[in-house]
Parts: C-alpha cells; sequence; structure tokens
C-alpha cells in the first residue's frame, strides 16, 4: 500500500497551501501521519492517488450519509448545472429546500441558507444578539462550532471566567464576550448566568457533541439548558450542523422533545456541496435583513447547485426504512468493536447516536472535554494508522467522529471488523 503520489502531492501541496491542507484536520497531525490524496469516491469507499482503496467513515465529515457519487444526486446535479451554476438571485431550488428542511424541524418556522456550518452559527450568533441586545454568549468546552471570533474561546482561568482566546488574531476584548460552561453540567451554567444574568445572549451547544469525540447529553440536560435560557431570557441554539438527520430524519433536538430558538445546519443538507443553515421563529428570523436590522448576506448562499444535492440527499433520506438501514449498520459495527475490545482485553468504549460513533480508549464513555482528554491519544494514534494499513479509513483525530453512510454494506462491516481485530493487536 505505497503511498509515493500522496507524499509527492502533498510536497508540492506544502509550498502552496500551509500544511498543503485546506483544513487543519485533513493533515493528520494528531495520529502521526501523512495525509493521504484523494482523487475520487464511490459509495462506502475513497481511493489515493497511489489507487489504494479504504472503506470510508469520515464520509467528508458527515455530509456524505447516502454515500460518495450517488447516481441520484449525481444525476440531479448534472442536469442543474446545465442551466449554469450560480445565478445571484433567488431560485426556486432555495424555496424546496427550505420547505423539506422546515418540514423535518419544526422549531424552524423560517430559515436562511449560507455556505458553510461556520457561517451558519456566526449568523445565528449574531442574530441572537441583535435580538436580545446582549453582547455576551455561553458555549461549552470541548464543542466546536466553527471559527468565528466568538468561537475560538476556551475556558479563562475558572469555568465561570470569561473567555480567552484560544487561538492568535482572536481579540482579548472580544473573547471575554464568550463564557466556557462545562458540558453536561447544568449547574457551571447555573453558575455563569447568576453572575451575569442579564448580559447572556444565547446559549449555543451541539445537537450531539462530536467535536470532542461522541459525548452525548446526559438525561435532562438540554431540557434544563432550554429552562435556563427561559429563566433568564437568553436564545438556546442547537448546532445540528454535525448531528442534523443522523439520529433521525430530524434535528437530535427533537430526540430530547425540546424546541431551539434557533437550529443551525450544514454538512448532510448539503450532500457534499457547501451548504449551511440557520433558523427559528419567523419573530426572530425576521429581524435579518432585508426585514429586520440583523445584517447577513452570502454571494453564494442558496447557490442552486448546492441546493440540488441537497434536495437529493434529502430525498434519499426521507424514505421509508432508511434510517433503520443506517442504525442496523452502525450497531453491527459498534458492537462488533465492543467484542473484540473485550476479546482482546484493549481497555476501550465505543460511543454512538444514531450513524455516528467515537471509538474512545478509555474504560469509561467519557461525560464531557476533561474526561475525554484522559482518553490515551497514542493508543489511538497507533489505531488509526492500522486500521489505514488495513484499508479503513477512519476520522484522524481522536477528538472527532466517524459516520456510517446508506453505502456502506453487512460486506464492509465484517471487513472492517476483522482489520479491528488485526488493529488491537497487541495495540
Ligand atoms: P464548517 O464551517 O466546517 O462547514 O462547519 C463548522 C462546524 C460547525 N458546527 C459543528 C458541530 C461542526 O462539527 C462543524 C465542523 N465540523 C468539522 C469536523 N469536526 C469539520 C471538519 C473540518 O474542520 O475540516
Amino acid at each position: 500500500m505505497g503511498t509515493k503520489k500522496s507524499q509527492s502531492l502533498l510536497r508540492e501541496a506544502t509550498k502552496l497551501i500551509p500544511g498543503g491542507v485546506n483544513s487543519p484536520v485533513r493533515a493528520f497531525s494528531a495520529v502521526g501521519s501523512k495525509p493521504l490524496f484523494i482523487k475520487k469516491a464511490s459509495g462506502a469507499r475513497v481511493t489515493d492517488a497511489d489507487n489504494n482503496t479504504y472503506i470510508d467513515y469520515v464520509g467528508s465529515w458527515g455530509p456524505m450519509i447516502v454515500g460518495h457519487a450517488n447516481p441520484k444526486v449525481g444525476a440531479a446535479l448534472k442536469r442543474a448545472i446545465d442551466r449554469g451554476t450560480s445565478y445571484g438571485a433567488p431560485t426556486e431550488s432555495e424555496i424546496t429546500l427550505a420547505k423539506m428542511v422546515i418540514e423535518a424541524m419544526p422549531a424552524m418556522e423560517m430559515v436562511r441558507f449560507v455556505s458553510s456550518g461556520t457561517e451558519a452559527t456566526m449568523s445565528a450568533i449574531r442574530l441572537a444578539r441583535g435580538v436580545t441586545g446582549r453582547d455576551r454568549i455561553l458555549k461549552f468546552e470541548g464543542c466546536y462550532h466553527g471559527h468565528a471570533d466568538s468561537l475560538l474561546v476556551k475556558a479563562g482561568s475558572g469555568a465561570a471566567t470569561l473567555g480567552m482566546p484560544s487561538s492568535p488574531g482572536v481579540p482579548k476584548s472580544l473573547a471575554k464576550e464568550t463564557y466556557n460552561a462545562i458540558y453536561n453540567d447544568l449547574g457551571s451554567v447555573e453558575k455563569i448566568f447568576k453572575k451575569d444574568p442579564k448580559g447572556i445572549s444565547c446559549i449555543i451547544v451541539e445537537g450531539i457533541p462530536g467535536n470532542m469525540g461522541v459525548v452525548p447529553p446526559v438525561e435532562g440536560f438540554m431540557k434544563g439548558l432550554k429552562k435556563i435560557c427561559k429563566k433568564y431570557g437568553a436564545l438556546l441554539i442547537v448546532d445540528e450542523v454535525m448531528s442534523g438527520f443522523r439520529l433521525c430524519y430530524g434535528g437530535a433536538h427533537q430526540t430530547y422533545d425540546i424546541v431551539p430558538d434557533l437550529v443551525c445546519l450544514g454538512k448532510v443538507i448539503g450532500g457534499g456541496l457547501p451548504v449551511g443553515a440557520f433558523g427559528g421563529r419567523a419573530s426572530i428570523m425576521k429581524q435579518l435583513s432585508p426585514t429586520g436590522p440583523v445584517y447577513q448576506a452570502g454571494t453564494l448562499s442558496g447557490n442552486p447547485i448546492a441546493m440540488t444535492a441537497g434536495i437529493e440527499t434529502l430525498k434519499i433520506l426521507a424514505k421509508r426504512g432508511q434510517y433503520k438501514k443506517l442504525f442496523k449498520l452502525t450497531d453491527a459495527l459498534t458492537s462488533g468493536i465492543a467484542e473484540i475490545a473485550a476479546r482482546r482485553s484493549v481497555e476501550s468504549c465505543v460511543v454512538k447516536r444514531g450513524s455516528m460513533f467515537t471509538l474512545f480508549f478509555t474504560a469509561e464513555p467519557p461525560q464531557n472535554f476533561t474526561e475525554v482528554c484522559k482518553a490515551d491519544l497514542k493508543k489511538f494514534a497507533k489505531y488509526f494508522r492500522r486500521m489505514l494499513s488495513h484499508g479503513i479509513y477512519i476520522a484522524p483525530s481522536a477528538f472527532e467522529a466517524s459516520f456510517m453512510s446508506l453505502a456502506h454494506t453487512d460486506k464492509d462491516i465484517a471487513k472492517t471488523l476483522e482489520a479491528v481485530d488485526k488493529s488491537f493487536t497487541r495495540l
């Protein structure tokens, strides 16, 4: 399984693009390896520049839930491209996708499309600040919502203190407007609001955190956030960029029986093309330009080609039995991994929700970021490299989720479990 071509492409790319990648996690630095340059993908497989093929559980970090190069999506895209790729004007396709998203997520009475998850969360936060007239926001350590300045902020010295930039370039003056609470700890949220009862515009939380690995909310946590927001007049933003359409044909928030004030989307609703979205009650959304004072815009927002990919992807997902199939495959893989780990006495736990999952090299499923950090990262890196050598492509970081698609088969799961067994040997 040579990687000569990928390595030479990487040498060329690093002269032109920082790290040779257009998004840092693709650099494989967290797993002590060199990135593969992928040249094509189909179904559940990706093929690298050296013609090595892998069963893919990254799925472009979530969007490819119906599989790569899905024929129905591809045919619709080809037809759409023949009509031109972008007009900078409203199109019927935006109405079609808006209807589908709103129908799937009743918390959304109206929606605005953008071109990435970052734009969705950044815009939702600006809208929350605009509507409430409050400047501060509250997020959770370990949750990732894209790279907008207000969200690249880590906890200050104490969990209830104001935030510190987690990246150079983020102004301290802005970072201090962001609080970080402890995920799955309502007390840490209440404590912050008690100190600042009228200054926090919103809480933003992942529908199912996948950016510290999959760390589900404990019973009552999400309902508790909604209650705190109501009590203090803040908005609840549920960031479903990753979890949207992964647990059901809708949002993870619907499985907690809560109605967020705003929901952010991305990934799956673009079917592999650049789409993000945010939406909520009409009374809030109408505060957005041009109907309201809160400005937000985008040259390629609602792009007709991207809308087409999203429409076709959701059409496939909406068919009866699709989630049953997705969950059956996910359950077969994750229970198989757990069984092999037990047989080979590898201290680990597999956490799954819907069609997203993570293998943690720690005895107990983590409930927050501090606990995630106790997992054995070196072991994960070794496991990743071994799985790759056995033709299985999982997320190149212990702090990420892996994803199942409708294109995976029972045979793929069996092959993957064989690779797991080999990778666990004397790990
Ligand atoms: P994008 O701007 O990358 O489209 O979306 C940002 C974002 C927002 N919210 C959540 C919950 C997300 O998971 C993301 C992006 N996810 C990462 C993977 N953990 C994208 C991969 C990357 O950064 O290259």
